[in-house]
C-alpha cells in the first residue's frame, strides 16, 4: 500500500520527521455498523424513547451511551422488555429462539442484523437442512457465533477457531461436512483452518464467497500493510469487539513488536511522549471515527505528523432496515388504513420469505413475487389480524399466518388463470402469470408458493407451541384439498348438468369459503378462545366466505374492469352457472344481504370488539373490487 503524506490537522504542535503516525485505511464504522445505529435512531424518532436494544447494538461503549442519552434502553434479555415495546436486535444476529421470545411477548420487533450475518445464517441452514455436520470457524461465545448457533437444533454445528479443536470431535473422515466462518474472524487464521478441515475430511463444501465480511478482510489488510513498519500499533476499539481484537494480532502477525487495543486517546500508553519511531493507528468496524481523531489529535500535540494512508475505498451501503414493526401495533383505524398498513407488512413478510438464497432459480423467485406481492386486497390477512386480534392472539403471529395464506391464495389464482382453467390474461390489473413468464413458470411458481405457505406456517417463528403449529398446517391442508379449493375448483369446471342452489353454495363454499373459514380458524388458534366463541367465528366464517364468492359472481355481471383488475362478462360467455346466472342480480344481492346479516349476527356475542369483522363482511358484500 502507497502511503501518502498527507498531514492532517489533527494538532498544532511542530511535527518532528522520524515521529510520525501511519493512520490505516479504511478502519472505523462499516455499513452494517453504520446501518444498526442509524435503525436506533431512526427507531427513536419514529416511535419515541423508550426503545428497547437486546444486547449492544454493536461492540462500542461510546456508541451504546450515546444512543442511552437519546433514549434507547439496552437489555440482555428480552423478557426483561416490557410487552408490547419497540424492541431492536443487534447487528450481530440473534437465535431463533430470541425472536419466538419476542413475539410471545408481542414486541415490535426490528432486526438490525447484519446482511453478511444474515448470509452466515442462510448458508448453515441450508448445509443441515442438506445433512452436512457444519463446522464454524468462530469464537464460542461470541453473539455472532450464538445467533448462527441458534438457527439449526443444538448440536448440528460444531465451532471451532484452532486446528487442534478437529481432534476433539468425533467426525469420521467421510462425513459431510460444511464450513462457515465468524464475520469478524481472523482472515490468515481462517485460511489455517480451512485448510485443515479439507485435509481432514473427504467431503467438504464452502461459502461461494468468503464470510469474513469486506471490512474485516479491508481493516486486517490495512494494517498488515503498514503493521511491519510501525514500532508500535494502536487499535482503536473496545475491548468487547472480536474485530477490534483480530487486528491487534493481525498487527502482531505482520511483524509489530507492540500492538494494543485503547478505547479512546484517555487510554494512550502513557510512554507514548518517548516513542521515537512510528505508530500506527487503526480503528475497529464498530468504532466511531471522533475516537480516532481524539487519539490522532493527542498524538499530534506530542509532536506525531499524521499520516493518511491511501487505501480500498469502500462503497458498500444497505438497504435500511424496515421499521414498519413498530407501526404493527394494532388493527386500528379505518377499513382503508388497516388495509393499506397491513398491505405492506404482508409485502414485507413474503418479500423476506421467497428471500434471494444463492443458487435458487431466481426466475421462480421472481415469478413467485410477481404472484404475490404488490396486489391483491390481502383481505384473508386481514382477517386473520382481526381474529387473532379478537381472541388475544399477537399481531406478528397474524401476519405470518397471513402471508402464508396469501401464498395459498396467490397459487390458487395463478393456476385459475391458466389456459387449461379459466384461461386469463389479466390479474390484478397487470397480465396473468403465464402471460408475464410462461406456463411451466407459472405452474412451478404455484407449485412452490403452496410449499412457502406450508412452511411458513410450520415455522417456529409462527407459533412456539408446535401443537398450535401442527394444527395449523392440518387445517390448512383440509382447506386446499379434495374438500377445499381443488375440490371446489373441480366442481366449478365440472358441474352437474343442470346446478341447483345447494350444488353451487357447495361449490362456491369449497373454492372460496375453505381459505377464508381457515383464515377465522387460524386467527383464532393464534390465541384463545371458548368453544362457543369458536363456534360463532366459524359460523361467521362460513356466510364470509360464501358472500364474498357471491359478490365475486356479482361483479363480473356490474363491475367495471379497470376497478377488478380482471377480465369481466365472462361467466355468460363460457355458460358458467354462477350465482348471477342461477339467482338472477337481484337474487344475487338478495341472498348476499342475507348471509351479511348472518355474519353479524354470529358475531353478536362479541359486541363492539368486533367491529373489524363486522367491517370486513360489509366490505364483503359492496365491494367493487
Ligand atoms: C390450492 C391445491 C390448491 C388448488 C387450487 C385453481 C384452484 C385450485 C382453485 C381456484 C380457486 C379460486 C381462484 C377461487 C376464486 C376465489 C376468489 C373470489 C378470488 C378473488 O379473491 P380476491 O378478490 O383477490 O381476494 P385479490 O386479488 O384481491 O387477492
Amino acid at each position: 500500500m502507497a502511503s501518502r503524506c498527507n498531514t492532517q490537522g489533527h494538532g498544532d504542535k511542530q511535527i518532528s520527521g522520524s515521529r510520525r503516525v501511519l493512520l490505516a485505511n479504511p478502519r472505523g464504522f462499516c455499513a452494517g455498523v453504520q446501518r444498526a445505529i442509524d435503525t436506533v435512531e431512526q427507531a427513536l424518532q419514529r416511535a419515541g424513547a423508550p426503545v428497547y436494544v437486546r444486547r449492544a447494538i454493536v461492540h462500542n461503549r461510546a456508541v451504546v451511551e450515546e444512543l442511552e442519552r437519546k433514549g434507547a434502553v439496552f437489555v440482555q434479555d428480552v423478557n426483561e422488555i416490557p410487552e408490547g415495546a419497540v424492541a431492536i436486535l443487534s447487528a450481530h444476529g440473534s437465535a431463533r429462539s430470541v425472536k419466538v421470545a419476542a413475539q410471545a411477548r408481542q414486541l415490535r420487533l426490528v432486526d438490525a442484523i447484519c446482511p453478511l450475518v444474515s448470509k452466515v445464517h442462510a448458508e448453515v441452514e441450508a448445509w443441515y437442512r442438506a445433512g452436512r455436520h457444519v463446522l464454524l470457524i468462530g469464537h464460542l461465545g461470541h453473539p455472532e457465533v450464538v445467533g448462527t448457533l441458534g438457527q439449526v437444533p443444538a448440536g448440528v454445528v460444531s465451532v471451532v477457531n484452532r486446528p487442534d479443536d478437529l481432534d476433539t470431535l468425533e467426525l469420521a473422515p467421510n462425513t459431510a461436512v460444511a464450513y462457515a466462518v465468524q464475520t469478524t474472524f481472523a482472515m490468515r487464521e481462517a485460511e489455517g483452518m480451512i485448510a485443515a478441515i479439507t485435509a481432514r475430511y473427504r467431503d467438504v463444501v464452502g461459502p461461494r464467497s468468503s464470510d469474513i465480511c469486506y471490512a474485516t478482510t479491508n481493516r486486517q489488510q490495512a494494517i498488515e500493510a503498514i503493521a511491519p513498519r510501525c514500532d508500535l500499533v494502536l487499535v482503536v476499539g473496545d475491548t468487547i469487539s472480536s474485530n477490534a481484537r483480530r487486528l491487534v494480532e493481525v498487527a502482531q502477525a505482520a511483524g509489530c513488536p507492540d500492538a494494543r487495543l485503547i478505547a479512546s486517546a484517555a487510554n494512550l500508553p502513557a510512554d507514548a511522549a518517548d516513542y521515537a519511531g512510528t505508530i500506527g493507528v487503526t480503528a475497529a468496524a464498530s468504532t466511531p471515527e471522533a475516537a480516532v481523531t481524539g487519539v490522532c489529535e493527542a498524538l499530534a500535540a506530542l509532536g506525531f505528523a499524521i499520516e493518511e494512508c491511501d487505501g480500498e475505498a469502500e462503497r458498500v451501503r444497505f438497504r435500511a432496515v424496515s421499521l414498519d414493526p413498530i407501526d404493527e401495533k394494532a388493527v386500528t383505524g379505518s377499513l382503508e388504513d388497516r388495509l393499506s398498513g397491513l398491505r405492506r407488512a404482508i409485502d414485507n413478510e413474503l418479500d423476506s420469505a421467497i428471500g434471494a438464497a444463492r443458487g435458487r432459480d431466481r426466475r421462480l423467485a421472481e415469478a413467485m413475487r410477481y404472484a404475490t406481492i404488490g396486489g391483491g386486497k390481502r383481505f384473508r390477512a386481514l382477517l386473520v389480524a382481526a381474529v387473532a386480534d379478537l381472541c388475544g392472539g399477537a399481531y406478528p403471529q397474524a401476519l405470518r399466518v397471513g402471508a402464508a395464506i396469501e401464498c395459498i391464495h396467490a397459487q390458487s389464482l395463478v393456476h385459475d388463470d391458466l389456459p387449461c382453467m379459466d384461461d386469463d390474461d389479466l390479474r390484478r390489473g397487470r397480465p396473468t402469470l403465464h402471460r408475464k413468464f410462461d406456463e411451466a413458470t407459472a405452474v412451478l411458481a404455484g407449485d412452490a408458493l403452496i410449499a412457502l405457505g406450508f412452511e411458513m406456517l410450520a415455522d417456529e417463528a409462527t407459533h412456539a407451541d408446535p401443537a398450535v403449529r401442527a394444527n395449523l398446517v392440518l387445517a390448512l391442508a383440509r382447506a386446499v384439498g379434495q374438500d377445499g379449493l381443488a375440490g371446489g375448483q373441480m366442481m366449478d369446471l365440472y358441474p352437474p348438468a343442470a346446478p341447483t342452489k345447494q350444488d353451487l353454495f357447495e361449490c362456491e363454499s369449497r373454492k372460496t369459503g375453505a381459505l377464508i373459514r381457515f383464515a377465522v380458524e387460524a386467527g383464532a388458534m393464534l390465541g384463545s378462545c371458548s368453544a362457543e366463541e369458536r363456534s360463532r367465528l366459524l359460523r361467521f366464517a362460513e356466510n364470509l366466505g360464501l358472500v364474498f364468492q357471491i359478490r365475486d359472481d356479482m361483479l363480473d355481471s356490474i363491475g367495471d374492469t379497470a376497478v377488478v383488475g380482471k377480465a369481466l362478462r365472462k361467466d355468460g360467455d363460457a355458460g358458467r352457472k354462477s350465482a348471477t346466472a342461477l339467482l338472477g342480480l337481484e337474487g344475487a344481492a338478495k341472498q348476499a344481504s342475507q348471509l351479511e346479516n348472518a355474519c353479524h349476527e354470529a358475531l353478536d356475542m362479541f359486541g363492539p370488539k368486533a367491529s373489524p369483522l363486522r367491517d370486513l363482511a360489509r366490505f364483503a358484500v359492496s365491494r367493487m373490487h
